[in-house]
């Protein structure tokens, strides 16, 4: 593969600004943005590009929503932050709507998804001691082999991923692995009496857009049920509307005892995450055992409730559901012999790559980026196809040309 790709001088002169003074811990698409629209960005040249990425999911509701900004601005101009030092008049607003639409007794707000997975834990262990009774400092929490939920050292810690471990241990103790969709291998893992918690994304976003057998949640819910493991979902990726289901767990509908939020919760304007338990976990962490500086804040609370507001009312979960199948039949209909395979729910896709070069991937999206189209591969072969839930029928077929004619460019 030899696609050489030539950018502007105005756009190289951004490029050399992050590679001389950024760390290089990011390989991005070499496009540079300055504005975005719905399901539409905007480069610093002024061309046009359909987001197919929406910020890994932040941006299910499309860029700068308006509703969402504008809550944004008129909050930002009354009050930012006040610290968990006092009390703030959105706090308990923002508590007790996300509490009711999601159907749980408490939320823990935090910032970022992978404090959303850090909180889940520490409440995991705490529950594991103070109520399930395992011996002090035994507690163990199992993950499904290749998940993916950030970069702290406990995510890497539970990462079966090398490139996100190696080199960075020695890792957290008490963690464990168990193969993904794999529920006999997990009644297995339960039978130690040591294990408080199961943490899992209902679909694997990072790994590639893995689904699991029909039935896998509602196995994972009675197996955790049975073996008194609480069931944590990651559902920083998956949920909000995203999957063509509020959550990725309605479509078995199973109520994890833990639930993370993040990313979308904020429309991609701030990061905004919470975790959501009822009172006997929840209540298990006492004042001054956990927090964050800018965990329920003013702003975040008032956008988040908005974020949330406009999934239901502009039923983003029902445009996500049709507008998928749509996207899938239409790329399944182009034949292309450079795709091995479609896969999806809702809006959350993948295609996989069907070539022996593990660049291919890296120049059809180059060759996107140049018709029109942003989009990056995930683990060589696979590339997320995510956009906006706000899509329509029409642009839907459009970016699928734009899709046919990169394929097309492959040679
Ligand atoms: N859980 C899941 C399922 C995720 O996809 C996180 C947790 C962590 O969220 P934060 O907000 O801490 O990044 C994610 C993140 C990246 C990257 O560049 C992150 C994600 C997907 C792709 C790239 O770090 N998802």
């Amino acid at each position: 593969m030899n696609t050489t790709i030539s950018v502007s001088s105005n756009t190289q002169q951004y490029l050399d600004l992050e590679n001389t003074y950024g760390a290089h811990n990011y390989h991005p698409i070499p496009v540079v943005l300055e504005r975005g629209e719905g399901v539409y960005l905007y480069d610093v040249d002024g061309k046009k590009y359909f987001d197919f990425l929406s910020g890994y999911s932040a941006v299910n509701q499309g860029h700068c929503h308006p509703a969402i900004i504008k809550t944004l601005q008129e909050q930002a101009s009354k009050l930012t932050l006040t610290s968990r030092a006092f009390h703030n008049n959105l706090l308990g607003q923002y508590e007790k709507y996300i509490t009711e639409y999601f159907g749980y007794d408490k939320v823990l707000p935090m910032n970022t998804g992978v404090e959303g997975g850090e909180t889940a834990i520490k409440l995991a262990r705490r529950w594991g001691y103070a109520v399930k009774g395992i011996p002090e400092n035994q507690a163990k929490i199992l993950f499904a082999e290749g998940n993916f939920w950030g970069r702290t050292l406990a995510a890497i810690s539970s990462s079966t991923d090398p490139s996100s471990y190696k080199g960075f241990g020695p890792y957290m103790p008490g963690f464990g692995i168990v193969p993904y969709n794999d529920l006999i291998a997990l009644e297995k893992a339960f039978a130690d009496n040591t294990v408080a918690a199961f943490m899992v994304e209902p679909i694997q976003g990072e790994a590639g857009v893995v689904l699991p057998d029909e039935g896998y949640l509602k196995g994972v819910r009675d197996l955790c049920t049975e073996y008194n493991v609480l069931f944590i979902a990651d559902e920083i990726q998956t949920g909000l509307a995203r999957t063509g289901k509020m959550l990725a767990c309605d479509h078995e509908n199973v109520r994890p005892d833990i639930l993370i939020l993040g990313k979308a919760l904020s429309g991609g304007t701030l990061p905004i995450s919470a975790v959501l338990a009822d009172d006997i976990i929840m209540l298990q962490i006492k004042p001054g055992e956990h927090g964050s500086t800018y965990g329920g804040n003013p702003l975040a609370s008032a956008v988040a409730m908005k974020a949330l507001e406009v999934l239901k009312s502009e039923k983003m979960a029902e445009n996500a559901e049709t507008m998928g199948a749509l996207l899938r039949s239409e790329i399944i209909k182009l034949n292309s012999p450079l795709i091995k395979l479609v896969r999806g729910k809702g809006l959350l896709n993948a295609i996989v790559i069907n070539h022996s070069d593990p660049e291919v991937s890296w120049e059809l999206c180059l060759h996107l980026k140049e018709l029109g189209l942003l989009a990056k591969p995930t683990h060589g072969d696979k590339i997320r196809f995510a956009p906006p839930l706000i899509i329509n029928e029409a642009q839907i077929k459009e970016a699928v040309s734009i899709i046919a004619e990169a394929l097309k460019r492959i040679s």
